[in-house]
């Protein structure tokens, strides 16, 4: 039951309600913010292990040879950094936003199932243990790539089998998170909250949860179906048995394509927040960003095949994905256009949120055009498999995902630490990050046109230069991180003490509703003095 403000000393003296301390505190929480907060502190864990197998992958490929691993090795490091920062570094670090910030947004007193919450968290570490400890058993890890593809993936030791556990144990976290936030959104929201008044971030974390829901099962169905052709004598995936590999691919990427969503819209949500507060300025077009939110959200569904324009599709279902995909990008300009309205003629100022917000802006619109060529299906057979497809993720994934969960802790920290962040500090983080970023992915670019294949530690003398600038890039960006832990450490600690409303500005509702929500009526949102 949540405590009765005031009540909590009254229990403590008298004994009768017990509150663990310690480490229990945290294995036994069923507090939102404890919860949101172990989210954002796993991820970051997990950003540094998937951070250090690509700085692995990057060693290697610094000069041609081989030097720093051998080419087993060097898949798996492929395999278990795509994995880790899906599932364990971005995946949980937006959940983790989830916990702290939607109760707060919408007046609830915590979420809907408090202990399944605590579930939901407690299930990743042994997930981030099977995955990184595969890495010792015989044969070592999965070496095939983050998208388990068979018939390798049919073959290999058990390092595959201990990936396909992993995976099903984050899918079990990340559905149960996903329960829980619909069911907080839908019933629990404050008298006067209806949906349509909901902070952005909500709406764009209750669209990512059905994607969640609806997509979770299919890649355990299609890992599922690796394990049985693996030990029980199935031939899902293999030809001589009468199966297809091509049939997982398919799977795979029904789930695949909408994993990218389920990444990106709760970024979309966090910059929707950081880029009013800091124009002084209501978020423009509200509504055209939830219809914008949904429609991507459903076109997400119908492309997947994209993915796979080289398997010997027929030329209509290659024309049907291309136009099918190229779709994607009405609703995603309307809200870069509406992100850019909010800004226009806005007070603004360029604290280190905004920064990363204004990065992800221009660079996840990159990443978004060099998609759009990608969709091109006799662009894509030229470019399939090459490190333009490489660069082109790593600008959603890094510049988008990852610069819009920096914007959101660093909004965030005044509101979870009652202290100001050091803003020196945030803003070298900010420019070491966007310069290092480029340095390393933007010329993956001209590597991919040139021909490099990529998920291979060797290659050829012509691509040398370009592989040692953006391998320098690499290590500059990993070591540029580390001013963040400093800066979380430093807040943590003290600091300056935060006013309520730290920004000056248009900040949301969770930032004067107190906590657990009061009983009243969001028709006038509360006003803190
Ligand atoms: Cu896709």
């Amino acid at each position: 039951m949540a405590a009765i403000p005031g009540g909590a000393d009254h229990a403590h003296d008298h004994g009768h309600d017990h509150h663990p301390g310690g480490i229990m505190r945290w294995v036994t929480t069923t507090n939102h913010k404890d919860i949101g907060s172990m989210y954002l502190w796993f991820s970051f864990a997990m950003f540094i292990v998937g951070g250090i197998m690509a700085l692995v992958i990057r060693a290697e490929l610094f000069q041609p040879g081989l030097q720093v691993v051998d080419p087993d090795r060097f898949n798996q490091m492929t395999t278990l950094h795509g994995l880790i920062m899906v599932f364990g570094a971005i995946m949980p670090a937006f959940v983790g936003f989830a916990n702290w910030m939607i109760p707060l947004m919408i007046g609830a007193s915590d979420m809907a199932f408090a202990r399944m919450n605590n579930w939901s968290f407690w299930l990743l570490p042994p997930a981030a243990i099977l995955l990184t400890t595969s890495l010792l058993v015989p044969g070592g890890a999965a070496a095939s790539g983050w998208t388990l593809y068979p018939p390798l993936t049919v073959q290999m030791g058990i390092g595959m089998d201990m990936a396909i556990f992993a995976v099903h144990i984050l899918g079990i976290s990340s559905i149960m998170g996903s329960i829980n936030i619909v069911t907080t959104i839908l019933n629990m929201r404050a008298p006067g909250m209806t949906l349509m008044k909901m902070p952005l971030f909500c709406w764009t974390w209750l669209i990512t949860a059905y994607l969640v829901i609806a997509v979770m099962p299919v890649l355990a169905g299609a890992v599922t179906m690796i394990l049985t052709d693996r030990h029980f004598g199935t031939s899902f995936f293999n030809a001589a048995g009468g199966g297809d590999p091509v049939l997982y691919q398919h799977i795979f990427w029904f789930f695949g394509h909408p994993e990218v969503y389920i990444i990106a819209i709760p970024a979309f949500g966090v910059v929707s927040q950081v880029i009013p507060a800091f124009s002084r300025k209501p978020l423009f077009g509200y509504a055209s960003m939830v219809y914008a939110t949904s429609s991507i959200a459903i076109l997400s569904f119908i492309v997947w095949a994209h993915h796979m324009y080289t398997v010997g599709m027929p030329v209509a279902g290659q024309l049907y994905f291309m136009f099918a995909t190229m779709l994607i990008a009405v609703p995603t300009g309307v809200k870069v256009f509406n992100w850019v309205a909010t800004m226009w003629r806005g007070s603004l100022s360029f604290e280190t949120p905004m920064l990363f917000s204004i990065g992800f802006l221009f660079l996840f619109t990159l990443g978004g055009f060099s998609g759009l060529v990608l969709s091109m299906t006799a662009v894509d057979v030229q470019l399939h498999d090459s490190y333009y497809v490489v660069a082109h993720f790593h600008y959603v994934m890094v510049a988008g995902a990852l610069f819009s969960a920096y914007a959101g802790a660093y909004y965030w920290l005044p509101k979870w630490t009652g202290h100001m962040y050091d803003e020196k500090l945030g803003k070298l983080h900010f420019w070491l990050s966007i310069i290092f970023f480029n340095m390393t992915f933007f010329v993956q670019h001209f590597l991919g046109l040139a021909g490099m294949p990529r998920r291979i530690p060797d290659y050829s003398l012509q691509f040398a230069e370009f592989n040692m600038i953006s391998s320098i890039g690499a290590f500059g960006f990993g070591l540029s991180q580390l001013v963040f832990l400093v800066v979380v450490l430093k807040c943590l600690k003290g600091g300056e003490k935060a006013p309520a409303k730290p920004w000056d500005g248009a900040e949301g509702l969770e930032w004067t509703v107190p906590s657990p929500a009061p009983h009243h009526t969001f028709e006038t949102p509360p006003v803190l003095k």
